[in-house]
């Protein structure tokens, strides 16, 4: 996939009054891989903080990709869910800003969906992607550290996960850069469309 990254930079969180920009969206249980996944796509080791201890990203944050040749566009980073050890005031938190996020009335062009492989599709994921496909956007799972297990295991990962949701996931892994450029053209495909004829095409 030939897409060249121009420049690739933090902008802000949900609390900043930013302009209007196709998004993609990672969303998944803390430690996952969302900030790396990002990281992975962008070749940039550190653009998004990530870290050992689930809960590192706290906010919702956008980073703004410009490219040579198509619109930017913002990735946007949500904070994870599942984290047990979080106090009930920071879960009520995480409700209040993805809920502000997807109330916002913004240009939400695909939404990535990630799964740790090894755990496979639970409820919460499921009902998040039934919550997405309602509101007619674009969806996509991504099966996320397949570097931690053997092929057949891998298979078996994907199976159950398109078994659970009825699509079939991304595999990928951000530590050995296997199935990263596959999100690429799920991006480009959302892209080479204005924000009319995405519409047009999604309200079908
Ligand atoms: N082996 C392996 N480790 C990974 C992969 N992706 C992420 N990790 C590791 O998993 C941990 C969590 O990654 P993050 O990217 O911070 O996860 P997150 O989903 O952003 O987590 P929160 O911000 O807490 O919601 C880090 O230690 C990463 O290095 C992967 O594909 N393979
Ligand atoms: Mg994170």
């Amino acid at each position: 996939m030939n897409i060249k990254i121009r420049d690739a930079k933090y902008v802000g969180t949900i609390y900043n009054n930013l302009k209007i920009l196709p998004e993609v969206a990672f969303i998944g249980r803390s430690n996952v891989g969302k900030s790396s996944l990002i990281n992975a796509l962008l070749h940039r080791k550190n653009l998004v903080k990530t870290s050992k201890s689930p809960g590192k990203t706290r906010n919702v944050n956008f980073f703004q990709i410009d490219f040579i040749g198509l619109p930017s566009i913002y990735m946007v980073d949500l904070p994870g869910y599942g984290y047990s050890k979080v106090s009930r005031a920071m879960k009520k938190n995480w409700h209040y800003i993805v809920e502000r996020y997807f109330t916002s009335n913004r240009d939400l062009r695909l939404a990535i969906i990630l799964v740790d492989i090894r755990r496979g599709m639970e409820e919460e994921e499921i009902a998040i992607l039934r919550m997405l496909e309602d509101a007619h956007i674009r969806c996509v799972v991504a099966a996320t550290k397949i570097d931690k297990i053997g092929i057949s295991q891998r298979q078996k990962g994907g199976l159950q996960i398109q078994k659970a949701c009825g699509l079939s996931p991304l595999l990928c892994s951000s530590v050995s850069g296997q199935g990263i450029s596959d999100f690429w053209k799920e991006i480009r495909n959302v892209l080479s469309m204005d924000r009319q004829r995405y519409e047009k095409v999604n309200s079908k």
